[in-house]
């Protein structure tokens, strides 16, 4: 994670040199830090409403006037429509503004490309801003280089503005397009003694109806959710997105099937909701690999246990989101199988970012802690020793 908020803030101007991104030189005079951090809030808040799914990044872009008020504001509504900087400059000139010596604020460096859209750098060169502050840097290779290119053109550029901020928002884009892999969310809704069902394969409902809700509102806001096969014959999933009163929220994710295993005629998964995509492998890398292909960046995983196990055990879980009932059901299915862990060291341990109470149950949203490494007997193939069980 980038956190150059320190050295970085006040925009880098032009110089005979390559501009040296950590120098501090304090640019124009324009809107000062606390004017600047605040509009950067604003550009996060505009960002978070774009929609969360989708290949592209959420960008929220706010634009200064010399004394530090606002003239514009834009953020991006999905692939294909205007960026965020783009949108603002539209929004100052259909307002009658020029926006000639603004301000610009942005939650994520200005693009540099032709894409689906026009390069923002050059956008913003053509308006005449007189700086540009950014949160985030563009990690995207295709895109990336709008700083270096309106510095070239004479326009200040300072980075790292809310870095942190900027970076939670963009969190499963930013490693997607790192890694070329979705950011993974495991999803396990348990007992309190860590199981999915009871017994004698009874598993409706250990959770609430809250922690469904909350469940298909995490549906609406991803790429793709995956299950094994496994999971496929048990449960017979339709895996959509469904608001509270049932009806189908507008995105619904594709739905992923992974193993060997066909998909029958009937299957609930063939019916109303998002595109079906069968991936009969157990190899989980080239899975993820081409899920990164497809610009999947967020993936949620709803099991079972195989899928659970396999991809904890070859440390490709990005985020856990466990839903937990005060239900004991002292024998069933746990959520996870063997994970190859035989001493306490060698835990699969994640961090909690959050709590939240849902009705009767509780969900925790936990991260991985150590990025780094598979963990003891890991394979990263999904199935090996109880394969047959996917
Ligand atoms: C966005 N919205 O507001 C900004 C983006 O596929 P394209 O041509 O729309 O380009 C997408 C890339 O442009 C994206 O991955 C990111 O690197 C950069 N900036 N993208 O969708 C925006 N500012
Ligand atoms: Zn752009």
């Amino acid at each position: 994670m980038t956190q150059s908020q320190n050295s970085s803030t006040a925009p880098t101007g032009p110089r005979a040199a390559p501009p040296v991104a950590s120098a501090p030189d304090r640019g124009p005079a324009g809107p000062d830090a606390r004017i600047l951090e605040a509009a950067m809030r604003r550009a996060l808040d505009l960002a978070a409403q774009g929609p969360a799914h989708g290949p592209n990044p959420r960008v929220g872009c706010v634009l200064l006037d010399a004394a530090g008020r606002t003239v514009a504001e834009g953020f991006h509504r999905g692939a294909g429509t205007p960026h965020a900087e783009a949108a603002a400059l539209a929004a100052a000139r259909a307002g009658g503004v020029d926006p000639r010596g603004t301000t610009a604020v942005v939650t994520l460096e200005p693009c540099a490309h032709h894409g689906r859209t026009g390069p923002c750098a050059d956008a913003l060169i053509e308006a005449g801003v007189a700086a540009v502050h950014v949160a985030v840097e563009d990690p995207n290779p295709v895109a990336t280089g709008g700083a270096g290119r309106l510095r070239a053109a004479g326009i200040p550029v300072a980075t790292g503005l809310l870095a942190a901020a900027g970076e939670e928002l963009l969190r499963p884009w930013l490693r997607a397009v790192r890694t070329g892999r979705p950011y993974v969310t495991l999803k396990l809704a348990t007992s309190l003694d860590g199981r999915v069902a009871a017994a004698d394969g009874t598993s409706r409902w250990i959770t609430g109806a809250a922690a469904r809700a909350h469940a298909h509102a995490v549906r609406a806001q991803v790429d793709a959710i995956a299950v094994g096969t496994g999971t496929v014959a048990v449960d017979d999933p339709a895996l959509t997105a469904r608001t509270v009163d049932g009806s189908l929220f507008e995105h619904q994710p594709l739905r992923v099937v992974v193993g060997h295993r066909t998909v029958p005629d009937g299957a609930r998964l063939r019916g109303p909701g998002g595109p079906l995509l069968h991936l009969a492998t157990h190899d989980l890398d080239a899975a993820l690999r081409e899920l990164g292909g497809r610009e999947v960046r967020h993936l949620l995983v709803e099991g079972g246990p195989a899928l659970a196990t396999a991809l904890l055990a070859a440390d490709a879980v990005d985020e856990l989101h466990a839903y937990v009932a005060p239900v004991l059901l002292g024998a069933g299915s746990p959520a996870v199988n063997d994970l190859g862990v035989t001493t306490i060291g060698e835990a699969a341990r994640f961090t909690t970012h959050d709590v939240t109470r849902l009705g009767d149950d509780m969900l925790l949203v936990a991260r991985r802690t150590d990025p780094a490494g598979a963990r003891p007997g890991t394979a990263g193939r999904l199935g090996g020793h109880t394969e047959e069980e996917i």
